[in-house]
């Protein structure tokens, strides 16, 4: 992955309707070549002007403190926000995902939940609960149990210190063409195209 100015939108690891019955090639093509597209802009004409933050990674201007006007520090944090979250939401999903996850990740959602069904309520209690646009995360924190977190907007759970394994996209742009306004609808679909494998090495590479 490109992780550093100037930016390109890396081609998704899948065809558009790789996804499909779960989500639609057209939603899959308008949010990748549109939306993240954007982001990816307007983080490299923003950094354009500050070069000194054309040498940080994409993870280091999620999180970076500056110093900056305002203005601009809300932007990077936006647009950088924007690429990451959406980086990591497409890579977190495979044609041949879908199922229950392996070990480990299988006994820390177990440990941390009860059980997977109880995970998977509890993650989409949470997806249906976002007032607005945001994410929901599951994250691991140093020895702690595993997390459900929402972030609002294109915050990251990075800037919290914590160590992101799931990202669901919830914003409507994410759904809307195929399930309306019918988000259960979408979280439940979502489940079926998770990359557990993905979610494993993540898992590791967090601990
Ligand atoms: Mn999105």
């Amino acid at each position: 992955m490109n992780e550093y100015y100037k930016f390109t939108n890396q081609p998704l690891p899948y065809a558009y309707d790789a996804l499909e019955p779960y989500v639609d090639a057209k939603t899959m093509m308008l949010h990748h070549d549109r939306h993240l597209q954007a982001y990816i802009d307007n983080l490299n004409k923003l950094l354009e002007k500050y070069p000194h933050l054309q040498r940080m990674s994409l993870e280091q201007l999620v999180t970076c403190a500056g110093p900056l006007p305002p203005d601009d520090l809300q932007a990077v944090h936006n647009n950088a926000g924007g690429v990451y979250n959406h980086r990591f939401f497409f890579s977190g999903l495979s044609p041949h995902g879908g199922g229950y996850p392996a070990p480990p990740l299988e006994s820390w959602i177990a440990a941390s939940f009860g059980d997977f069904t109880a995970f998977q309520k509890q993650f989409t209690e949470a997806a249906l609960a976002v007032f607005g646009s945001g994410y929901v995360w599951l994250v691991y924190a140093a020895n702690r149990p595993l997390q459900i977190v929402s972030t609002s907007n294109q915050d990251t759970p990075l800037s919290q210190g914590l160590c992101p394994i799931l990202c669901l996209d919830v914003w409507e742009h994410a759904y809307y063409l195929k399930h309306y306004n019918l988000r259960a609808d979408y979280v439940a679909d979502w489940f079926q195209i998770i990359d557990w494998d993905r979610a494993n090495q993540r898992f590791w590479n967090c601990s």
